[in-house]
């Protein structure tokens, strides 16, 4: 059992104490050049008697207790102080930060991020923010418009775990998105013992991804077999175990392919 009282605390850490929350990052690889063209931010918790907590654990803590707004602005603060500080080591490599179902049904955190940007005179261009499918479709009243001003400020969003949600064709089309993540579990399904229908799944989200104008990223990517798979199929880019797992911010710039 994690307490509640222990993520209060490292949301807000003392001075001077270490950081226990802190993000890791894991490469989007061009799937042509194997470039990294992008990373996705991902919570880790250290905490101090029970190890390395991964977000499966405490996001769903953050949420129900009514903080996961406060951990939002940690991660994008984070992310964006990173980016401040490669951007002054001559680096431009986007950031992706997951949201949460909450902090897109109100517009503070389209607040948030536009004064992080101004703060830290970093380009909306290199931030961009993951919203899973379900999320994005409970509440599309709600949703949209902040998308919307997302776009207006140049932060990309992409759709996180595609596939194992609802989102209607129209719904799809509708929504002011320009990155479309396919879920991991259609990716594994491409590989040995997969089912066959497997490749047609995934042309189908291409097919119907690009002709909204979407890219493609493919999650989950393990092995060289199914990463030329996906590349034959016309995704865009790939993520998985097979180029890095997620790495402390240091670790990014020692990855092969980083560009300049
Ligand atoms: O590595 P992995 O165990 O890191 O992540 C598990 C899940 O937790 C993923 O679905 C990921 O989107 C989510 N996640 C990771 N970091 C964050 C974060 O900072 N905020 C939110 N809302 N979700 C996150
Ligand atoms: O849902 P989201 O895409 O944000 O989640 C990212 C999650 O996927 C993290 O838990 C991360 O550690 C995990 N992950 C990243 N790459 C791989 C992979 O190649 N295989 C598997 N099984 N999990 C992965
Ligand atoms: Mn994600
Ligand atoms: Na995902």
């Amino acid at each position: 059992l994690v307490l509640l009282g222990d993520l209060h605390r490292a949301l807000d850490p003392a001075p001077g104490e270490p950081r226990e929350l802190e993000l890791h990052y894991q490469p989007k690889v061009d799937l042509d050049t194997g470039r990294i063209l992008g990373l996705e931010a991902l919570m880790r918790w250290r905490h101090p008697e029970r190890g390395l907590l991964l977000p499966t654990v405490f996001i769903p803590l953050a949420e129900q207790s009514g903080i996961i707004h406060r951990l939002t602005r940690y991660a994008l603060t984070n992310a964006v102080e990173q980016l401040a500080a490669w951007s002054a080591e001559g680096r431009s490599t986007p950031i992706a930060v997951n949201l949460s179902a909450h902090d897109v049904t109100s517009h503070n955190v389209v607040v948030v991020i536009e004064d992080l940007l101004a703060e830290h005179d970093v380009p909306a261009s290199l931030l961009e923010v993951e919203i899973t499918e379900t999320a994005l479709v409970a509440d599309p009243s709600r949703v949209v418009p902040v998308l919307e001003r997302l776009a207006a400020l140049g932060v990309k969003v992409a759709i996180d775990d595609f596939g194992i949600g609802n989102t209607s064709i129209a719904q799809l089309r509708d929504l002011p998105v320009q990155e479309l993540k396919i879920d991991r579990l259609f990716v594994s399904d491409l590989g040995d013992g997969g089912r066959e229908s497997a490749h047609v799944v995934v042309q189908a989200m291409v097919d119907l991804a690009h002709s909204f104008g979407l890219r493609v990223v493919a999650e989950g990517v393990e092995d060289q077999i199914t990463a030329a798979t996906l590349r034959r199929l016309g995704v865009d880019q790939a993520q998985g175990f097979l180029y890095s797992r997620a790495v402390p911010a240091d670790e990014v710039t020692a990855l092969a392919m980083l560009p300049q």
